[in-house]
């Protein structure tokens, strides 16, 4: 179906939807701003926009989300004519159900009008500004988590402080500029997968603000609220196919739907200075300290997806559902979780790991969800030490065995090298590609790419690169795949 306005999804063609369709059953013209979101990707529309929808829903009408593109404008010339609203499909074996989410607004796009996006961020009725930028939007060095002072866009930022490129030139000249007309600082959230989320996030704004004036830095640092939060649900990228079958289900047409899984969880540090919904009112969990959630999750959940993109994508499957039934791997993971990754997590108290872990690997088989091993493999540098390289520094301080993380590295440390088993290119998208296919062009030994690798200290650090028990268990893994190729090393070490 091509768009037009007669058979497109929007404030006035709401009517016509299928009653088994659900819908904002708020006036969206009562709803004020009171959230600002950067990143307005699909995790952000399928998770943080679907909590909010519901605190609309239930009659809090100052919480309307205006959602910013950092990037691109393709969201905003989807939505625009959308009047913000899009379909969630959540889908799993069971079939498919269908929601229209009304709790964002307008969209802006940064680079085209920034400082619309600052005076947004200076209204005194927006009390957060949230994000999901992707872990190099934090501009940081991924082994460190410090703000990373020659990232490109953070020169440019400090340069022209009053036309920022980046979250976190805009969060702090939002805040300068808050704090000149004696308004209170919004709270910050951080809705991206990396530990400690909300202490980086204020490690990065307060060093910038402090590059900037230092008692600029002080009064942030004292000041402002980062609460940390875990997020998960599933969210694939979304096909021309996922248009067409959201189309067919609702009788119009959806630029951007987001097709995602059933499963949706938050958990949220609770502290608001700035007041907040009532998120617990629809599901969310609030928490004094979330830390042990964060890493169950990045550990248990992101470690393992990695691991199954990076060698599935090698073993020549598609997608993570493809991968799991493929010889070897769903041993591997559930070997991975409980012998090696369990025993590096805090205690949660009446949690039920076991549970969560079984659930975790149904998730990786739900095959109505296409979720592409390529789509995870990207940004690769920015992902490994949280998801894989910290469990293994907590099982060298344990001095226990981990193969098979071990084995998830030697994955990213082929598939980075852009070309894969059968020798036809890999489009690795990742901030480091470029330095990575430069440092391991012509090696083809493990010995010389382990060391090529291990050269990248902002991904590796200082410690793994001179630990001989690393270096053996990587490079042996590494010696492994390259012999053997991913598929026989899986089937190995999957018991
Ligand atoms: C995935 C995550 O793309 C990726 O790197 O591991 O986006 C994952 O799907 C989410 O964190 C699930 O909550």
């Amino acid at each position: 179906m091509t768009l037009n306005e007669q058979n497109r999804l929007s404030e006035g063609t709401l009517q016509r939807l299928p009653k088994q369709v659900e819908q904002p059953k708020y006036d969206r013209t009562q709803v004020r701003v009171g959230i600002v979101h950067l990143g307005i990707g699909a995790f952000h529309r399928a998770h943080q926009a679907v909590y909010t929808d519901s605190i609309l829903a239930g009659g809090e009408n100052s919480w309307g989300i205006l959602g910013v593109s950092l990037r691109s404008s393709d969201t905003r010339d989807a939505l625009e004519p959308q009047d913000g609203l899009y379909t969630v499909a959540t889908r799993d074996g069971g079939g498919d159900s269908f929601h229209v989410i009304g709790s964002i607004g307008k969209v802006l796009v940064a680079p085209e009008d920034p400082q619309a996006v600052l005076n947004a961020m200076v209204d005194p009725e927006v009390r957060i500004v949230s994000l999901t930028v992707t872990e190099k939007g934090y501009c940081y060095s991924p082994a460190s988590a410090s703000l990373d002072e020659n990232h490109a866009d953070i020169v440019h930022d400090l340069a022209h402080p009053a036309s920022p490129r980046s979250a976190i030139g805009f969060i702090v000249e939002a805040l300068v500029r808050r704090r000149a007309n004696g308004t209170d600082p919004f709270t910050l959230l951080s809705c991206d997968n990396l530990p400690a989320n909300g202490e980086t996030l204020k490690r990065v704004v307060t060093r910038f603000a402090e590059l900037r004036d230092a008692d600029l830095g002080h009064y942030i640092r004292d000041k402002a609220a980062f609460p940390s939060t875990m997020v998960d649900r599933i969210v694939p990228a979304t096909t021309d196919a996922d248009r067409a079958t959201v189309t067919e289900a609702t009788g119009l047409a959806d630029a951007w739907p987001i097709m995602t899984e059933p499963f949706t969880q938050w958990v949220v540090e609770d502290h608001f200075p700035s007041g907040r919904p009532a998120w617990e009112s629809v599901g969310v969990t609030f928490v004094a300290d979330v830390d042990a959630f964060e890493l169950m999750k990045l550990r248990l959940l992101n470690g393992s997806h990695s691991t199954l993109a990076y060698l599935g994508y090698l073993s020549g499957h598609e997608t993570v559902s493809d991968v799991m039934k493929a010889g070897g791997f769903s041993a591997l993971i559930a070997a991975m979780m409980d012998k090696e990754i369990t025993p590096t997590l805090p205690p949660l108290p009446g949690f039920d790991l076991g549970t969560y872990k079984a659930e975790l690997r149904e998730r990786f088989r739900n095959s109505a969800l296409r979720h592409r091993t390529w789509q995870i493999a990207m940004d690769g540098s920015q992902k490994l030490p949280q998801r894989l390289l910290n469990t293994i520094r907590k099982r060298l301080e344990q001095e226990q065995p981990f193969d098979r993380l071990a084995l998830g590295v030697a994955g990213w440390m082929r598939y980075a090298t852009g070309v894969d088993e059968n020798g036809r290119p890999i489009d690795v998208r990742d901030p480091l590609a470029n330095e990575i296919r430069q440092r391991t062009a012509g090696k083809a030994a493990s010995g010389e790419l382990l060391e090529a690798y291990l050269g990248l200290d902002q991904i590796f650090g200082q410690d793994l690169p001179t630990n001989n028990t690393f270096r053996r268990s990587v490079g042996d893994a590494l010696e492994m795949l390259l012999r053997e190729g991913a598929a026989r090393a899986v089937v190995q070490l999957g018991s």
